[in-house]
Order: structure tokens, then sequence, then C-alpha cells
């Protein structure tokens, strides 16, 4: 056996060697002998570190190869044009400029089995997963025909742009020149790349239209006669006096209705309408605006407007309004005062409370990310979304269900245990389904939330009322339960039927057949075939064969739509012709009992007095923006005309688009 070699000494010093005496050799070979030579006199420590830095510095010189090639590919790419087109909106700078894509037709595969509230996420994605912040298709033939033809726009300047810009949409193949003044062409492309599914739509010859959407259109010109002789420009028509009351002052029912001219084909109207908004619309004003009711409505309608026409008067008005909303979201707690000044930027709570409504706060977030989408601002769905996650991890709800208050100081829900599917709670339910449909199905929390309302609702709040074993919605108070529903339920079965076409589980379509039933006998049961605002259901037996009790002071009928909103839905789904037949009976017992002669439509007192239904003098601008219109849509049988699959109405019937994801 041999003992093992000693271990060679380490060495952790340079050794060098001076030759002096040898002759200057410079040759390559030379160097690489010198060099290997001075290289192994290296410790081993210092050759790994040596080896090590130049590894480390290979790396950081590819990578940033990488970056900078990209970077050089994705300017090179864009046409100089485009390059100037890149948003300038201060404190942000998105990547490309805002600008509408295609809406995309959303994936109807059976999303929610992965979802059930059951099985809590780690990782929620909020907020809309994919903005859609890109750059428009130069290569499109955008605008060329169909859509308005302006291109690039001053951001922030919109009194300019309006004297400046020369705007020019194409209905049905007609070229509409804009009133005089509005010139220029734009910097910034925010209109559609492409035009939307309607607007070719309308480029094209009138569709054949049936006999019953006739009706609606000739409807809908009776009402407008009257708006326009007698409350132009002002926000509701009083059609009885012949005259106007105001709200806000904003010209509502002209705003409201705009999209549904365009969708009706009411070309003159539409056009005469785009002028008072382009001539007369002015939000600077010192003026108290509802944030739910202007948002919907005003907000709402305005970027439905934008889409369907292309028309970036819509747009700009829309941003316009948006930012001067903003202040009711500077709260101790985020969620949003009821009102504010869009002229002074003050918001304040009702004078009695600092309570805000629960639907209200949390029915204004379809409107606002979508005018972030379009515009590249973030801060109106960031204020939105807030509110969103907000009430999600709030305490004092009950298996889903949520309280009608909500504090906008501490944030927390006010006066629990009260819990309802009517006014100050409704529209939550509806949004949460809208906004997970509208982000592409990828915000888990939003269908979770929505999942385990709906099963609360099955639980606490269903019944069925004698002597037609109705299928009805009711109310509780602290335990204990209440038959009465309002009308505004009724947007429930649409709801419902819109979920299952999205993939939510089927037996909420049973729950949506039976409660279509309930709202369609709401109508049936009473004298002038028109719903009353309030119902009471007989849990017993009653002397007479109707389910339904109506108390005097809730006789009345304001025009609403949730009837006519949830026949639509149920039609498009179901196909089932008698959703039609239902509407068509309303749209008559509309045009028998509150059809004012000199123009307009009017609420009326008393839906159980055919002889003497007493007008109330008032016609409510939804009555143009949705009731009408869901009748039109409900008389059509062109699933493509408004498809479900690429558009979600807001609350107030305004179609926003579903967002494409990349
Ligand atoms: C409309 O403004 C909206 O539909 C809202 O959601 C409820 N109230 C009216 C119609 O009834």
């Amino acid at each position: 056996m041999y003992p093992p070699p000693a271990p060679a000494p380490h060495r952790d010093f340079i050794s060098v060697t001076l030759s002096l005496g040898e002759s200057y050799d410079n040759s390559k070979s030379r160097r690489r002998r010198s060099c290997w030579r001075k290289w192994k006199q290296l410790s081993r420590l210092q050759q790994n570190m040596i080896i090590f830095l130049l590894a480390f510095l290979i790396l950081c010189g590819f990578l940033s190869y990488i970056h900078m090639a990209d970077q050089w590919k994705a300017l090179s790419g864009k046409p100089t044009e485009e390059r100037k087109m890149m948003p300038e909106v201060p404190g942000l700078k998105p990547a490309n400029p805002p600008v509408l894509p295609a809406p995309q037709k959303a994936d109807a595969s059976p999303a929610f089995s992965k979802m059930l509230p059951q099985r809590p996420r780690k990782h929620f994605r909020r907020g809309p997963p994919h903005l859609q912040i890109r750059a428009p298709n130069t290569d499109s033939k955008a605008g060329t025909q169909g859509d308005t033809k302006e291109r690039a726009a001053a951001p922030g300047d919109a009194h300019q742009e309006e004297n400046t810009q020369r705007t020019v949409i194409s209905w049905r193949g007609a070229v509409i020149e804009p009133e005089q003044g509005t010139g220029l062409p734009l910097r910034r492309a925010e209109a559609p790349a492409k035009p939307s599914p309607l607007v070719t739509r309308m480029q094209k010859e009138p569709a054949l239209l049936n006999e019953r959407q006739e009706g609606v259109i000739e409807a809908f010109r009776h009402a407008w006669k009257g708006y326009r002789q007698f409350a132009w420009g002002h926000d509701e028509l009083r059609p009885v006096s012949k005259s106007f009351s105001e709200w806000f002052g904003l010209g509502l029912t002209l705003i409201d209705a705009l999209d549904t001219m365009w969708i009706l084909g009411l070309k003159q109207e539409f056009e005469e309408a785009r002028m008072w908004v382009s001539q007369k619309l002015n939000f600077k004003k010192d003026v108290d605006v509802n944030l739910f009711e202007s948002t919907i409505r005003i907000l709402g309608g305005l970027l439905s407007t934008y889409h369907l026409s292309g028309d970036r008067l819509f747009l700009r008005k829309a941003k316009d309004f948006g930012n001067r909303l903003m202040p009711a979201f500077m709260t101790p707690s985020k969620i949003p005062y009821s009102d504010v000044n869009i002229g002074t930027g003050v918001a304040h709570p009702p004078q009695w409370t600092s309570d805000s409504t629960v639907s209200e706060v949390t029915s204004i977030q379809l409107e606002f990310r979508e005018l972030s989408r379009l515009t590249g601002v973030k801060k109106f769905q960031e204020a939105a979304e807030e509110v969103t996650r907000h009430v999600h991890h709030l305490s004092g709800k009950k298996d889903g269900l949520v309280p009608m208050f909500i504090n906008t100081h501490s944030g927390a829900f006010t006066h629990l245990g009260v819990f309802t599917l009517g006014a100050r709670a409704d529209s939550y339910y509806e949004y949460l389904l809208k906004q997970w449909i509208q982000g592409g199905k990828q915000e888990t929390q939003l269908l979770e939330d929505y999942l385990a309302a709906i099963e609360g609702i099955k639980t606490h709040l269903v019944r069925h009322s004698e002597p037609n074993k109705l299928t009805f919605i009711g109310e509780l108070t602290h335990d204990r339960f209440s038959a009465k529903m309002d009308h505004l339920v009724c947007f429930l079965p649409g709801t419902l039927a819109l979920g299952v076409h999205h993939g939510l589980p089927t037996d909420h379509m049973e729950l949506a057949r039976a409660l279509m039933e309930t709202c369609y006998q709401m109508n049936r049961q009473m004298e002038t075939g028109l719903s009353p605002e309030i119902v009471h259901f007989n849990l017993y037996p009653p002397t007479d064969n109707l389910d339904v009790k109506v108390k005097p002071a809730d006789r009345h009928n304001l025009l609403r739509p949730e009837t006519v909103e949830s026949l639509f839905y149920l039609y498009r789904t179901t196909g089932d012709r008698k959703y039609q037949d239902w509407g068509w009976e309303i749209l008559q017992s509309f045009n028998k009992y509150t059809r004012v002669p000199s123009g307009g439509y009017t609420s009326i007192n008393n839906v159980q007095n055919p002889h003497k239904p007493e007008p109330r003098d008032k016609m409510e601008s939804f009555f143009l923006g949705e009731t009408l219109k869901y009748l039109y849509l409900l008389f059509s049988d062109d699933q493509n005309l408004l498809s479900l699959d690429t558009y979600v109405f807001n609350t107030e019937a305004h179609p926003l688009p579903i967002w494409a994801l990349s």
C-alpha cells in the first residue's frame, strides 16, 4: 500500500516571472502562450471568480441585446403617424394609444364549473384582464366608410376640437355632413379600428322590419314628437301640460335616447339630436347630479352612442363628463357620495345622512371601466373597482345578499338585516354578472359573488303565491319575510337568462322562466295591462282568483322597462315566441293608457282604473332609453342585432362592447 500523495500546497498569490534578456516576440502564439501561463499561475479561486465575472457580463450583454432589439422592432414597425398618436395623458403612459377593438364574441363555454363560490381562490385577477389599449390597426379601412372619419384630437381640448373638427358620419350608405364648425382632422385615433357589427349594418339598406318593430318605431316617433316640440334640450317631457321638467338640466331624455334612435334607424332624429349635443350640451355647469343616475344615463348613453356610431364627439363628451364625476369618490372610505356638482367639483351625500345606496355605488362600474378602456385614463376604472373590492370584503351580507345602505365615512353597511332585490339593491346583482361578462369572464370574484347571491335569493327570498303558485321574490326584514315585490325586481329573469346564456347553471333558467311568468302576470292582472310600481303577493288563498294585491300608494306606472327588458332576454335565449306576444300586449297597453295625443307618453297614477288612469304628466327618460329599445329588440328575429355574445347592456339599456381578450 502506498501512502496517499501529499496535497499540493494551496497558492493564493500570483507569481510574476520577469524574463529579462529574452528577445521581444509579440507574435500571436507567444501572446497566447504568455496569457495561458498567466492563467495557470492564478489560484483556483481567482480563476473561478474571473470565469463567473465573464459569464455574468455575457449574460447581461445578451439580455440587453434582446430588449433593445424588441424596442427597435416595435418602433420601426409602427408608422410615424401612429407613433404621434401616443396618448398624452398626464401621469399615465400607456404603451399604446387607446382604441376601441372590434367587440369580442364571448366564450360561451360553461366556465362556471371551475369557479364555484364554495372554493375560495388564492389569486383573483382584479380589473379588466386586458384593457385592449392597443395600437390602432392602421391597415384597416376604419372610418373609410361607415364610421366617423375624425382621426386625431388634441387631448383635453374639447372646446377647440368642437370648433375645428369636421365629422362625417355615414348612415346606411348615406353621408351625413355635420353642422358647420366641426372641422380639422384630429391627432389621436379613438374611433374603432373596425366598424362594429351594428355600424356595418347601418351602412346597408334598412333591414326588413316586421309589423311589431314598425309599431315601436311609430311609438318612438310619437314620444319624440312631444319631446322635440315641448321639451327640446330639457331633461323630461311633461306631455299633458306640454312643458318640461329639469332634474340635472342636461337634456337627459335626449342623451338617453341617442342610441335608441341609432338602433331604430331614425336618421333624421339622430342627426338633429347630435347637433344639439355638439352645440348645446355643456357640462361646465353649477349643478348637482346624482352619481348613479347620471352615470347610467348620460355616461352610459354617450359611450354606447360613440361605440355604435363611431362618432368621437360622444367620446369626448363622455370623457369630460366622467372627469366631472370623479370628486364623488373623494370620501374617507372611497365609497362615493351620492351627489356631485359637475361645475364646482364639490361632492356630498344627501342632506339627511352620510350613507350612500348600495345599488348606486355598485352599478357604475361598467361605464367607468369602459371609459378607462377607451381613453387610456385609468383613474375611472380604479375608483369604480375600488368600490367593488371593498364591498366584496364587507361583513353584513346574508348568503350573498347585501343590505341597502353603505356609509361613506366608515365604509360599512348600515341598516343591517334588510334584504331586497328591489330599489336600492337591484342592480348590485345585475352588475356582478355584467362586469364578469364585460371583462371576458376572467374576474372570478365577481362571478363568485353573483352565484352566491343567486343561492341566497333562492334560500331566503323566493316563495310561491296563492292561488296560482306564481314564483316571486319577496323581502326580508330582520328575518321576517314580506311578500312585497317591486316592479324593479323584474330585471331579474332577464339577468338570470343572460347568465345561463354565458354558461351559468341551467337551474337559473328555471327560475328565470318562472319569474318571467310572474312579471307578466303583474301586468296582466291589472285592468290596464300595466304593472303597478309595487305588488304584494297572496301567501294564503284569496277570495278572488288574483295572486297580487296593490296598495293605493303603489298603483302608479312610470313607463318602466324591467318586464320588457326581461322578455327580450328570455326570447333571445329560448326562442319562445310567447315572450314576443307578451311584449306586444304591453306595448298596446302603453298606447292605450299612456299615450298623449299631442305627443309623448305619460306615467299614470292608477293601473287598476282603465277609465281614469290619471296621467302624472311626465315621460321618464328611460321610456325612450330602455322601454322602447328593449321592445324593438324583442320583436326582432335577428340574433345578431346587438348580439348577447358581443355586447352587454348597462342598467339603462345602453349596449357596451364585451372586451376582447388578447
Ligand atoms: C332605470 O334608470 C334603470 O333601469 C335603473 O336600473 C332602474 N330604474 C330605471 C328604470 O326603471
